[in-house]
Formats: C-alpha cells, sequence, structure tokens
C-alpha cells in the first residue's frame, strides 16, 4: 500500500538497473556507442550487459532517469513525500530497486510484469562522460490500466506534483497523457523531462501530445538542440531555444517554465511569455571531485521539483538542483551522499 498522508510528487518511468563500468572505451568502440548519449539497444547491442559483467568489474546501482529524480527529490523533502510509478518485472533486479527506494523512502507503486525481466542500462563511463544503453524489458510493458490499481489510483489523487521522464514516452504515451490531463484538470503542476536527444528526434509526437501540459520542462544541451532540430529551428542558440519550448502551444493557464543545463555552465530558464531568459551559474566542483556524471541531471530535476514543492521560489529551487547534481557527480552512480548536509 501507499502512505499518502504526507505525498507530494509521483512520478512515472522505467524502473532500471544500472550496471556501470569505469575506463569503458573499449566497449563504447565495440558497440558503436558515443561518449555522452542515452540509447535502446539495438538487436546487435543485446550481448553488453553480458560482455561487461564478463570483462570488466560491474557496480549495480538502482538507475532508470524518473526514479533518479524521485529519490533525489525524496532526499530533500519531509519522509514519505514521494511516490514513483513504473513496471519491473519478478525477479532479482526489481527486488534490488525497490530495497534502494525503500531505503530512501521514495514509495515503489509497480506493475509487476511474470513474463519479462526488470530493464537494465549499461551505463559506460569514460572520463567524466557516462554512455547508457538501455534494454526496457518489463519497463516496457507499462500498462494503462495499472494507473487504476488501487495504490496507483490513491497516490495519483494524493499527489501535489506530476512529474514524466520523457524517456517513458517510447512506449507509454497514453498513460502519460493520462496523468498530464489529470494534472490540468486538477490544476497540479505537471513537469517533463526531455531526457535524451533521440526522444525529441524520434518520438516528436508524443512530445508533442505531453508538452502543452507541462509547466516545467527540464533538458539539457543536447536535448535542446535536438528539439530545436526536429521542430524545424535554424537556431543552435539555447536560450532562444529553452524560448521557443517554453512559448510553444499549451493546454494550461499558468506560464511554462523551461530549464535547461549545460554542463558546468549555466543553467538557462525561460519563461512562457517573456522576452528575455535568465541564467542560474553552476557551482563548479573541482575535477578531482567529480566520480561520474551519471544521474547528474536527474539528481538537478528532483532538487528543483523539491525546492517548488517546498514553495521555494525558482531561483531557489535551481540552487537546490545544482547542489544535488553537485553531490551527484561525486558518487559512483546515481547516488546522493549521506549525510545531508546544506542542501536547502
Ligand atoms: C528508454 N531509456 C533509454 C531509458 C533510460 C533511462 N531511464 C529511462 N529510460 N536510459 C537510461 N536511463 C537512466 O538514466 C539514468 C541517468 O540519467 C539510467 O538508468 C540512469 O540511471
Amino acid at each position: 500500500m501507499v502512505d499518502t498522508q504526507n505525498l507530494k510528487l509521483v512520478a512515472l518511468g522505467n524502473p532500471l538497473l544500472d550496471m556501470q563500468i569505469r575506463d569503458g572505451q573499449a566497449v563504447l568502440e565495440k558497440y558503436g556507442l558515443k561518449a555522452n548519449d542515452a540509447v535502446l539497444a539495438s538487436p546487435e547491442q543485446l550481448s553488453i550487459y553480458q560482455h561487461i559483467v564478463e570483462n570488466y568489474e560491474v557496480t549495480y546501482v538502482a538507475g532508470g532517469a524518473a526514479q533518479n529524480t524521485a529519490r533525489a527529490a525524496q532526499y530533500v523533502l519531509p519522509e514519505g513525500s514521494t511516490a514513483y510509478l513504473g513496471a519491473v518485472g519478478n525477479d532479482d533486479l526489481a527486488k534490488q530497486l525497490r530495497a534502494a527506494n525503500d531505503r530512501e523512502g521514495l514509495q515503489s507503486v509497480y506493475q509487476i510484469t511474470e513474463t519479462t525481466p526488470t530493464g537494465s542500462c549499461a551505463v559506460i563511463i569514460t572520463g567524466h562522460d557516462r554512455s547508457l544503453c538501455t534494454n526496457l524489458g518489463a519497463a516496457e510493458t507499462f500498462n494503462k490500466d495499472h494507473l487504476e490499481s488501487t495504490a496507483a489510483k490513491a497516490a495519483i489523487d494524493a499527489a501535489k506534483f506530476f512529474y514524466l521522464g520523457g524517456f517513458f514516452l517510447t512506449h507509454g504515451v497514453e498513460s502519460a497523457l493520462i496523468v498530464a490531463k489529470k494534472a490540468k484538470e486538477t490544476g497540479r503542476p505537471f513537469a517533463f523531462n526531455l531526457s535524451a536527444p533521440f526522444i525529441p528526434q524520434f518520438f516528436k509526437s508524443q512530445v508533442d501530445q505531453v508538452l502543452p501540459y507541462a509547466q516545467l520542462v527540464i533538458g539539457n544541451e543536447s536535448e535542446a538542440e535536438s528539439w530545436a532540430q526536429a521542430s524545424g529551428l535554424e537556431t543552435r542558440d539555447l536560450h532562444e531555444i529553452a524560448q521557443a519550448i517554453a512559448d510553444s502551444p499549451s493546454e494550461i493557464s499558468v506560464p511554462r517554465t523551461v530549464l535547461i543545463t549545460h554542463g558546468a555552465e549555466s543553467t538557462i530558464r525561460a519563461v512562457q511569455g517573456e522576452k528575455q531568459t535568465h541564467t542560474h551559474p553552476t557551482p563548479k566542483v573541482p575535477a578531482e571531485q567529480i566520480v561520474d556524471t551519471n544521474g547528474a541531471g536527474d539528481a538537478f530535476a528532483g532538487g528543483v521539483i523539491a525546492g517548488l514543492i517546498l514553495e521555494k521560489s525558482i531561483e531557489e529551487a535551481i540552487d537546490i538542483g545544482h547542489r544535488l547534481g553537485g553531490m551527484c557527480i561525486g558518487q559512483v552512480g546515481p547516488v546522493l551522499k549521506f549525510p545531508k548536509e546544506n542542501v536547502l
């Protein structure tokens, strides 16, 4: 069951177990992967998981972009504030994910698909870059009926804020739209992450269906560029692109905010209808403190959302996001460091 007493955030995404390795240049070459990208594994890439298990020291960590974001938000928020919806198999991987969420107080409202294994993501680290190669497995069996299950329904009814990982749009636009429309009907914010360049590139029509409901859109520089290209914009200027996303068609009455992160560069903020974008400097993390960037963007999103739920100003919420993003890159994988120090 889900405890809805303090519940504020419901996130929806693909639960994945990350299988992370370091110094993976040869793996990138073998499987034709880019150093800093996220892709769905093609049939030829499906042997990557076995290959890294047999040839590298693999660290297993709870992943799935929206799940990481929800865990990061819970890190900041009071106990019982977050719940996460997604589909897993009935296996050991799912147990590990649930345990990781339990440890951090994120309530797992999983749909369990008996016949399909839990999804996994090969995370190949080279230097400060991370390449993600995902086999969605059970995650893509998510069925809209799960939204009607007692636990999911209770969570959705109680939540004050909704978050969708854009990755979910490869298979789940119908469920995403149910949640987005519910948010609109009840006047609660719906936030959406562009997730990876291939989402606006290959799933543009799904993005176009969901975007009108989004009060908050988060992405990074390469995702923003990909959105611009898919939308036929000539510009490569991130400020102009952020403004164009903010000004794209809307179904809601509140102006949309768009946040574009840019690695160590300032985060750009655009607000629907405004003439000028805003910049928010990112605190520098010394190179020697950087372990890997896996999950940094997710942690940023979690911090921003937690800040907004706590009714902080958008400037303060972005600062919290930057602090969590910085904390995440000092850890192996999408993990935040305890004890919680000065995040607010
Ligand atoms: C549909 N795809 C490709 C994915 C993902 C994904 N989460 C959801 N869907 N591919 C990688 N990830 C997760 O992104 C996190 C880093 O931002 C990884 O599991 C990793 O934890």
